[in-house]
């Protein structure tokens, strides 16, 4: 094994001085607060990983987590770092078909849920094998603190190599079963320490966190970055963007989806005076439009830095944060790049045969570097896939570097719609389509969407002689399925446009349906 490489312990050393100074203000829909030290987020963390390692796990056994957000599951994630186990979040819309795929695929050896679902989820995981099902609620409630509370509040974290896996994060896959993307305490720490010093990380910064904990963007680059930098959160367990706008007095940075900054927008409360003692506004996740960007400026003062990953690789690219000297010292956040190459990422537009493209032209976005996964669990031809001869990891988007080295990404060349952050992928819907009563055949396609950025609109077929009604269609789908991936639309065609190949032509679908939702404000 190589050195000692706990990410929690790289954290945890980050702590500042002063444990009992506030480590996170969790603010409540009412606008009462709740504050938690850095001794209770050090000892609350410690307690669950000395009931984890109570259960005797091996190295590498999977902690599977879907509650809805609060610091306790903050204290969860941290406890799965710290005895050394692999931590697998799961986002709360998720339904009992996701996650018993979700549970059977990754064979967790501790799951842990919401009291409302606990009958249904530990029925699902008993089946997967799961030695123990713990609940916790957002109100602190649930047998997971219970069980806790009886355990010491110092432990030592694991000593486990960069090597060491630290979580899985599920991604869809663009056909057939959702990919785990295995990530390792190295991969995590290596971005969570470029990020705090590539955005200029600074003594008594506050982070406003309003993003979920079960995606990359709220779990691991808001909380790697803060907790490096001995940052208080301010921190939301939905985001309101009232709420939001009304803390930007007391922040100095805020992270979010576009969606989010679009939100915002719609507040007059938002002005320069508002946002004044701002440091850093970050967007990333999903496209950020410019018209998005340029509105922000004109109201705020502040230019968005957008930044550009995936869970496979956390982050990649990230506009500048201050004056960079290969533009003679000027700021140069460009709104419609996702800005450079990050400190210790490789990245290179190819072609069809992944061979590298001058400046200029468009091709794969593919990447390496020390963020970058060893590859998806248990799925070793789908790793082989994915990453090139010569060792680089195709992203599946499309763009372009320009000639002073600014990533540009104009499509994708995976069948995804990203909604409000969140991948939808249009196979997955599809094949839950196709197998309602009345449907011949059907295509989801992503269509602009003021609010979502892209949202997803069913095309359907019906069967011979049927005709099933949209909103039927729908609502078959929304129990199955979690609610974000619910196309916001559906027609009935009597045929789908195709090529001579017989492949559906989307782009023309997208063209005929991509007005639907831009006279919404
Ligand atoms: C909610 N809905 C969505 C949706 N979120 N539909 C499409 N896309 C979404 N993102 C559904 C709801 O279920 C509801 O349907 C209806 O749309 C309206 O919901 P809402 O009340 O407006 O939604 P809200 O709860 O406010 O959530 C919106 C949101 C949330 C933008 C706050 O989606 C969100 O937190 N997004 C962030 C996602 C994120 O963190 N992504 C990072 C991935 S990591 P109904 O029918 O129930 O009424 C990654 C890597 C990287 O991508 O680079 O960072
Ligand atoms: P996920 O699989 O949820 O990690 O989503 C990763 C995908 O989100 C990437 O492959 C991109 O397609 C997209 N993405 C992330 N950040 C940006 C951004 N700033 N601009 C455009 N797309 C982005």
């Amino acid at each position: 094994m190589d050195r000692p490489h706990n990410l929690f312990a790289a954290l945890r050393a980050a702590f500042p001085a002063d444990l009992d100074a506030t480590a996170i203000e969790s603010i409540a829909p009412d606008g009462s607060t709740r504050h938690y030290s850095w001794a209770e987020l050090d000892q609350a963390s410690a307690r669950i990983a000395n009931l984890l390692d109570a259960h005797g796990l091996e190295p590498g056994a999977r902690v599977a987590v879907q509650v809805e957000k609060s610091v306790e599951a903050l204290a969860l994630y941290l406890a799965t770092l710290r005895a050394g186990l692999v931590f697998l979040p799961l986002n709360t819309a998720y339904r009992s078909s996701e996650i018993e795929y979700f549970l059977q695929d990754a064979e967790p050896a501790v799951v842990v849920c919401t009291p409302a679902a606990f009958s249904w989820v530990s029925r699902i995981a008993f089946q997967a094998g799961t030695q123990a099902v713990y609940t916790l609620g957002d109100d602190q409630s649930g047998s997971l603190l219970e069980r806790a509370a009886h355990h010491a509040g110092t432990h030592t974290p694991a000593p486990c190599g960069a090597d060491a896996l630290a979580a899985i994060v599920y991604t869809s896959g663009t056909t057939g079963r959702s990919k785990g993307a295995m990530l390792t305490h190295g991969n995590l720490l290596a971005n969570a320490v470029t990020l705090k010093d590539y955005w200029g990380w600074q003594q008594g910064d506050v982070l406003i966190h309003a993003l979920p904990i079960f995606h990359v963007h709220g779990l691991f680059v808001a909380i790697h970055a803060a907790l490096l930098g001995a940052s208080k959160m301010l921190w939301f367990a939905k985001f309101d963007p009232a709420a939001v706008v009304a803390a930007l007095p007391r922040a100095t940075v805020f992270m979010g989806v576009p969606t989010l900054y679009v939100r915002m927008l719609g507040e007059a409360a938002l002005t320069r005076a508002a946002a004044a003692n701002m440091r850093l506004f970050i967007s990333g996740s999903a496209p950020l439009l410019i018209e998005t960007f340029r509105a922000w400026q004109e109201r705020t003062g502040h230019t968005i830095l957008e930044r550009y990953g995936m869970s496979e690789t956390t982050m990649l690219t990230s506009n500048p944060y201050g004056p960079d000297a290969r533009f003679g010292g000027q700021d140069e956040r460009r709104g419609g790049t996702v800005g450079f190459p990050l400190p210790g990422v490789d990245l290179r537009i190819a072609g069809a045969t992944d061979q590298p493209l001058p400046a200029g032209e468009i091709g794969s976005i593919q990447v390496r570097g020390a963020s970058v996964f060893g590859g998806y669990w248990r799925m070793p031809e789908k790793t082989a896939q994915e990453f090139t001869a010569d060792g680089w990891f195709r992203t599946g988007d499309v763009g372009q570097m320009d000639a002073r080295g600014y990533v540009h990404i104009v499509g994708r060349s995976k069948d995804l719609i990203i909604s409000g952050g969140y991948n939808v992928y249009p196979a997955e819907i599809e094949s839950f389509l196709n197998e309602l009563p009345g449907v011949a055949e059907s295509a989801v396609v992503g269509v602009p969407h003021p609010d979502f950025g892209e949202v997803g609109v069913a095309v359907v077929v019906p069967r011979a002689g049927s005709r099933p009604q949209p909103a039927e269609l729908l609502a078959a789908l929304k129990a199955q399925l979690a609610n974000f991936k619910i196309p916001k639309h559906c027609v009935l065609v009597s045929e789908l446009p195709r090529n001579t190949m017989g492949k559906v032509q989307k782009n023309l679908l997208r063209d005929a349906y991509g007005g639907l939702f831009s006279t919404i404000k």
